[in-house]
């Protein structure tokens, strides 16, 4: 470089200028390499470090204002696990720290610790950089073959009318009444969350506004999709047409924040696909296939395992900061697979059903401790994290799942009848107990110790073992209805020994408690739906009218002490005569708990369940009859289209 002297400017006074200005670029450029260097040794929370150091792999990552996901959840993984599934319950804030999906110092350090597990699991490992593209060729799919779906066929392949002859309407009058008071109920909640919450995710009923809260990712309406089904099989059609309408005119899902796979899964998806199965409206169709390709890059991980947390933006994923070495769980991986086979049968994009099995084929091949699911699983090296297993929060619907896959498969799908009841007996064998007062109950398991507690979501078991009865091993059908009828007589005698009637979010059966809660943390109840779903099942499988009346109390109690002015809220204590609200009417209320006291005082046609399976949130798919629909298909292709 040749140096020019300018004028004025002695060669030497020009030599020092430029070496301070050198000193000064080489400090500058030292403080640049320091500061970005000191990002690596940030939490992964801090968001410079997200906008610095996201994965190369995916857009470029926008957060929304709130950096942490935050849960009121009490303290212990269960209950975290318990809050996100049911929302809102308890009352510690659970601060959650996102992992990015893969930094590459993860990557290091997770591959380096890859076991047998992850060297046999390569196809998962390979088909990676294949679904970085998956949401423009399945876009491009859906375009090709989703308007091809055939919902006239679909109708004809059902054996019964959705809806029943008759819409359900019991013959006996107190039975009507009941059911009357139900539908009164519903509205209540509906009108409540309209006339305060309209648009919002859910209605806080005590303070008369709208909650946001950070499950859904930015996504809005919960309890308007989640709702949908439920109004029209309640005939509250002027309520069903304002939410319809609402979901052509608002539902965006456009949206940019951090979301539950799971959670958008069971609500949103799970929701808009039976309000399209049950109306046949396209817009419902349109919007699940919208937003079922936003969860895809959730499945981007080397195993194929999502990750719980996905931005539904940008397609990046996270862990639970809560959850174990970056692990995924069992119930919310494992709870996929209904909704994700009905988006390939709407849209013809086999992509969905593909990323459901290749979970299945993992699990399935893993070595499992005594024939045991734990809860927590690795995404990275599809290994086991931790050994706790449990039917309760974290894994239970995992299980449900497995029998609902194979009776929606129109009893086909071998595989996910082999693993529900292997899985069955290995929780029999290994959980499953009598208290000394004789109540049968499911204990969770840390590493081969007991602990003899039951939660409320483990409540679903009853209708759940009840409902798979029929399938099992030669002999075993009266076995498997005497259990699920003991689990339900259990899980009422949680209810029965409370002041309100209604039932804690965990009780125990040791230090001589017998199905009551014995911590204070596990004393509330938000509105959940699953005994009440046992006593729905448990009246289909055997007509025994104590299920009805059992959700006879279900009903006096939640309208004495969770009804409120605005709506209904959960309780904070259940064994307090002076109830104390928690100013929360989950979305769930809606699809679920109302919806099966619907069903328990309603004739079985309604929905029957030879051609109905309901998903975890209760919304209810159709049974896939491939014959059927096959040969109507070929029928019209064929030019018949006067089918009868
Ligand atoms: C619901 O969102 C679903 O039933 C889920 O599977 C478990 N928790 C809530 C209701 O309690």
């Amino acid at each position: 470089m040749v140096l020019r002297k300018l004028p004025g400017v002695s060669a030497s006074g020009m030599g020092l200028r430029l070496s301070q200005k050198f000193v000064f670029l080489l400090f500058l450029s030292g403080l640049v390499t320091l500061c970005f260097g000191a990002l690596f040794f940030l939490p992964d929370s801090v968001r410079l470090k997200r906008i610095f150091l996201s994965k190369n792999e995916n857009p470029a990552v926008t957060v929304g204002s709130d950096n942490e996901l935050s849960k009121k959840v009490p303290g212990d993984p269960e209950h975290q696990r318990a809050g996100l599934k049911g929302g809102e319950g308890g009352n510690v804030k659970l601060k959650v720290s996102r992992k990015p999906s893969v930094t590459h110092g993860a990557r290091t350090v997770e591959r380096s610790v890859g076991s047998r597990a992850q060297d046999e699991w390569s196809p998962a490992r390979s088909h990676e950089p294949a679904a970085r593209d998956e949401r423009v060729t399945s876009s491009a799919h859906n375009g090709e073959r989703g308007s091809t779906y055939n919902y006239e066929a679909f109708k004809k392949c059902l054996r019964k009318p959705p809806l029943g002859n008759n819409k359900g309407t019991p013959s006996d009058s107190e039975t009507l009444q009941r059911r009357e008071k139900v539908k009164e109920m519903m509205k209540f909640a509906w009108d409540n969350y309209k006339q305060y919450a309209w648009g919002k995710n859910e209605l806080r009923p005590l303070t008369r506004n709208g909650h946001i809260g950070n499950m859904f990712g930015g996504l809005r309406g919960a309890s308007i999709v989640d709702s949908l089904d439920t109004l029209y099989i309640m005939g509250l059609m002027e309520e069903y047409e304002e939410a319809k309408e609402w979901v052509q005119n608002n539902l965006d899902l456009n949206s940019n924040g951090e979301a539950s796979l799971f959670e958008v899964n069971i609500r949103y998806v799970g929701g808009l696909l039976s309000a399209y199965y049950l109306t046949g409206a396209e817009i419902f169709k349109q919007k699940v296939m919208e937003l079922g390709e936003k969860l895809l890059p959730a499945f981007n991980t080397p195993t194929g395992i999502p990750r719980g947390v996905i931005n539904l933006g940008s397609g990046t994923s996270w862990s639970w900061g809560w959850a174990s070495a970056g692990s995924s769980i069992l119930a919310e991986f494992g709870t996929l697979h209904l909704e994700f086979v009905h988006l390939s049968e709407l849209s013809g994009n086999p992509v969905f059903t593909e990323k459901v099995m290749n979970i299945r084929k993992l699990l399935n091949k893993i070595e499992k401790p005594h024939g045991l699911y734990p809860n927590f699983l690795s995404p990275v090296s599809g290994n086991w994290v931790q050994h706790h297993v449990s039917i309760g929060g974290l894994g239970d619907s995992f299980y449900e799942y497995l029998i609902k896959s194979f009776l929606m498969s129109d009893k086909t799908d071998q595989e996910a009848k082999k693993m529900y009841y292997s899985a069955m007996e290995a929780i029999e064998t290994n959980l499953v107990q009598k208290s000394p007062a004789g109540l049968t109950y499911v204990a969770e398991w840390r590493g081969g110790i007991l602990d003899h507690k039951m939660g409320h979501l483990a409540c679903f078991s009853g209708g759940m073992i009840g409902i798979g009865a029929d399938d099992g091993p030669a002999g075993q059908k009266q076995h498997y209805l005497d259990l699920a009828a003991e689990i339900t007589h259990t899980c009422h005698e949680s209810y029965s020994r409370s002041a309100t009637k209604l039932g804690p979010e965990a009780f125990r059966f040791d230090g001589g408690a017998e199905a009551t809660a014995t911590r204070l943390s596990d004393r509330y109840y938000i509105l959940r739906p699953e005994v009440i779903e046992s006593y729905m099942y448990m009246w289909r499988l055997t007509h025994d009218p104590k299920y009805r009346e059992w959700g006879w109390e279900a009903v006096e109690a939640l309208e004495k002490h969770c009804r409120v002015d605005a709506g209904f809220s959960g309780i904070r204590d259940v064994y307090a005569s002076t109830v104390s609200h928690d100013n929360m009417q989950q979305s769930f209320f809606l699809s679920e708990t109302l919806k099966y006291l619907y069903l328990l005082f309603s004739d079985d046609d309604l929905l029957p369940l030879e051609d109905w399976v309901f998903n975890t949130e209760a919304h209810p798919l159709p049974v896939i009859r491939k014959t059927c629909l096959q040969e109507h298909s070929n029928t019209q292709n064929n030019g018949q289209t006067n089918l009868e």
